[in-house]
């Protein structure tokens, strides 16, 4: 059967391996200055004329048709609306999912701590949400409904008072879905403009839009070059790059659903990665075929299709052991242990955004509805960074409350320590509390 696919195939018991899996990770997000020129510009005109500058761009990016900033507004009532039109079973899931990603994030809360030293000083760090939060949705293809509880959901576990949503609507069409996920995510206010206009105007604020402390969410090269231009002025998150699946599989699996666990990822962007790891190269060939036979019944089959050609791999490795190490080098978004016993596996994970373990959890199901974040790190930043959660919406303060006592016993240190910065009235305020 001729190979139409040409997933390439690896072996990671040759000597070239490492060099092999450097270029198969190579991905570079590519910063263009022409974009950033645009970007600045349109920053620039939000933060000098406001609405109407929004107003503006909206009927030209998206043919928006407005005259004011309220066209753009939509309010509580549109989005019970669209809860209301969507279809029951479509509700349902909805609600589900969203059910079970709040009480897993509740699980996240951090909460206020404090203690008391033998003096009586008293030391703590206080919990407190963002007061504000803008979430931005892309519109078009890549805007997800599950993207919107995944963001939305640990903002409003945070205790954040507002989260505002924005998200283009191309000729006033708005996924009804998008809306209905917002409904029930608790989001607060909804407008509909994108680009490098909506995060200007969420970072700092307009007429109608009060500035947020944080954006969040997924966009085009534009709104991810205006939350780099903007981090700084409020917070952000983190740069998503293409998704990513590397599958650890003993070869016991069903080498259809490892193919199908595989596309779920290659079909989101041409530029996704799905890694195979075995042992057994038979296996590989089991699900290579599946791949050929499968592949064609896809309808993004040709997104798919470039992914795996261009960035996917079925890796060879002496033994489940190896296969650990060639997928912490990757650092994948999203890991499977596709073994009978994932959980002697777990320990040996060092570097994954989510884990998911044995043959039954398929990624997609974490995707959607088990109730972790699917909003992960990318592109090897597991190495250093965490999903999305709760924590990312809270901030944490100090609290110091010492004792008449204490302050004798601290001032005598800091005193001395002032001195040696040649800082005077630190030194002096210190030493007013010392007891004589
Ligand atoms: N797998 C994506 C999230 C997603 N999947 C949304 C389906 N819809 C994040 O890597
Ligand atoms: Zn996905």
């Amino acid at each position: 059967m001729e190979n139409q696919t040409a997933i390439r195939r690896l072996d990671a018991r040759t000597p070239d391996f490492g060099q092999q899996l450097s270029d198969l990770l190579a991905w570079e997000a590519g910063a263009d200055h022409r974009v950033v020129e645009v970007v600045d510009e349109i920053i620039a005109a939000v933060r000098a004329r406001g609405d109407a500058a929004l107003v503006e761009y909206s009927n030209r990016f998206d043919q928006a048709g407005a005259d004011h900033i309220d066209q753009l507004l939509l309010d509580g009532d549109r989005l019970q609306q669209a809860l209301a039109a969507i279809a029951p079973a479509q509700r349902q899931a909805l609600e589900t999912a969203a059910e079970r990603v709040r009480s897993y994030h509740e699980h996240q809360r951090q909460e206020s701590w404090q203690y008391r030293e033998a003096d009586g000083t008293l030391l703590g760090q206080q919990i407190t949400p963002m007061e504000r939060v803008g979430l931005y949705v892309p519109g078009g293809k890549a805007s997800y409904p599950s993207s919107v509880l995944m963001n939305a959901i640990p903002a409003k576990v945070a205790g954040v008072d507002e989260v505002v949503m924005v998200s283009p609507a191309p000729g006033g069409v708005i996924n009804d879905l998008v809306l209905a996920a917002a409904a029930l995510a608790g989001v607060d206010k909804l407008l509909t403009i994108g680009g490098a206009q909506a995060v200007a105007a969420l970072a700092y604020g307009t007429e109608t839009l009060a500035k947020v402390d944080k954006i969040v969410g997924p966009g085009n090269i534009y709104v991810a070059t205006a939350k780099r231009a903007v981090f700084g002025q409020v917070d952000i998150d983190m740069f998503a790059g293409p998704s990513e699946i590397l599958v650890v599989c003993d070869g016991g699996t069903d080498p259809d659903w490892v193919a199908m666990d595989l596309f779920s990822q290659a079909e989101h962007d041409e530029d996704a990665q799905a890694i195979l790891v075995s042992p057994d190269a038979g296996f590989l060939d089991r699900v290579e075929a599946s791949i050929e036979r499968l592949l064609p019944t896809l309808e993004r089959r040709a997104i798919a299709e470039v992914s795996l050609r261009r960035r996917g791999a079925l890796i060879l490795v002496e033994d489940l052991d190896q296969a650990l190490a060639v997928a912490n080098r990757v650092a994948p978004e999203h890991i499977e242990l596709s073994v009978a016993d994932p959980e002697a596996l777990l320990p040996g994970v060092r570097h994954a955004g989510a884990i998911f373990m044995g043959r039954y959890t398929s990624e997609s199901l974490g995707d959607y509805c088990a109730g972790p974040n699917h909003v992960l790190p990318t592109s090897g930043t597991a190495r250093f960074s965490s999903p999305l959660g709760v924590y990312d919406f809270q901030k944490r303060s100090s609290i110091i409350m010492c004792s008449a006592a204490g302050a004798s016993e601290l001032g005598k240190v800091a005193s001395v320590l002032a001195r040696g910065e040649s800082l005077e009235a630190h030194a002096r305020a210190a030493e007013y509390r010392i007891k004589k």
